[in-house]
């Protein structure tokens, strides 16, 4: 009898009140935000995510999908502070996103800094994304795991792309991190902010020219077949996902479910990132097949890239934090 007691009051989570252990109610359905859909790698994570926390809390925790940003009516740069506010329970967000919030998140934008998969991996599996997650956590948020959206490639309904003369004077979409605006202004470009939803009407009425995306997210949102006829493979920067949980959320569960919840997001976030990085190069395959010229810069190619960008490197250092980045680059450096 004291025994079935004891596991009720547990599966519905536990409140310290006053002293008093007292049981706290699990909501019907928590809701989580995604800016993409199950159409991307990114919307599979958080639909992954919430099915294997379903199964695995027998339907305890029962997790609705949100994508479009549609919790934010599709402001992605306001949804790290819905997560805060309690409007958004769970998200798989892009640092990208939440960086206008916190200013540390703008490292993975920083031009040139990843030359590849393992330079991504030595800073989100080592220091620097415990240092990042410590700062989530000090903003009422609990990070749980890493995902990935991919390396952001430009493409353009205009010409090939080789050069920095190249981009001079195309009209880019660029999302809501002043960061781009500098990086693009310093190539030549015409760079405007707007959310995902509203570039795609952009692209589409060539409203703007072009934009930066990781190649599945080019792929799966068609952009060949609205004019956007050159892709060029820079490798500029790679935008990193987060799994996290409002704190108010996460302290409703019991430490068992919380569990789950966290080993769910660490599975659903490692195959995301082998989904990510094992399917471009069959779309890229498709992607040349629908008449796309395709632009692979060389090492030297990116040299003028480099140094075009040099100048906004430095001031977003002083930004972002002169220690953090130099943390970054040691750990990229002994990848
Ligand atoms: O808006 C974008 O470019 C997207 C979908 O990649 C992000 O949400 C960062």
């Amino acid at each position: 009898m004291l025994r079935k007691a004891v596991l009720a009051a547990f599966a519905v989570g536990m409140l310290v009140h006053g002293g008093a252990a007292v049981a706290q109610a699990y909501k019907s359905e928590y809701r989580l935000s995604t800016v993409l859909n199950n159409a991307f790698p990114w919307g599979q994570a958080g639909e992954r995510w919430a099915n294997l926390v379903r199964e695995r809390t027998q339907g305890r925790i029962n997790i609705k999908q949100y994508p479009g940003a549609s919790l934010v009516g599709g402001e992605q740069t306001r949804e790290f502070t819905a997560i805060r506010q309690g409007v958004i329970d769970l998200a798989v967000g892009s640092t990208i996103n939440w960086s206008p919030q916190i200013k540390q998140l703008n490292l993975f934008a920083m031009p040139f800094l990843m030359p590849d998969e393992k330079a991504l991996d030595a800073l989100i599996q080592g220091e620097v994304g415990k240092d990042l997650f410590k700062i989530i956590e000090k903003l009422d948020v609990v990070p749980l795991a890493w995902g990935e959206n991919g390396f952001r490639e430009v493409s353009n309904s205009k010409r090939a792309i080789a050069s920095p003369a190249d981009i001079k004077g195309l009209k880019m979409r660029v999302v809501g991190s002043p960061l781009f605006l500098d990086i693009f202004t310093a190539l030549g470009a015409n760079p405007t902010q707007m959310s995902w939803a509203d570039a795609q009407t952009a692209l589409a009425s060539s409203a703007v020219d072009g934009q930066e995306n990781p190649i599945a997210v080019y792929f799966a949102s068609k952009l060949p077949g609205i004019g956007q006829k050159y892709l060029t493979l820079w490798h500029y920067i790679n935008d990193p996902l987060i799994f996290v949980v409002n704190k108010d959320v996460w302290a409703q569960w019991t430490p068992e479910d919380r569990e789950i919840v966290r080993q769910a997001a660490v599975q659903a976030g490692k195959e995301n990132i082998e989904n990510v990085r094992n399917g471009d190069a069959g779309m890229l395959k498709q992607i040349e097949n629908a008449g796309v010229t395709v632009t692979t810069l060389t090492d030297e190619q990116r040299k003028p890239f480099i140094q075009a960008t040099r100048a906004v490197y430095e001031k977003w250092t002083k930004n972002i934090g002169a220690d953090l980045v130099k943390k970054a680059e040691e750990a990229v450096a002994k990848r």
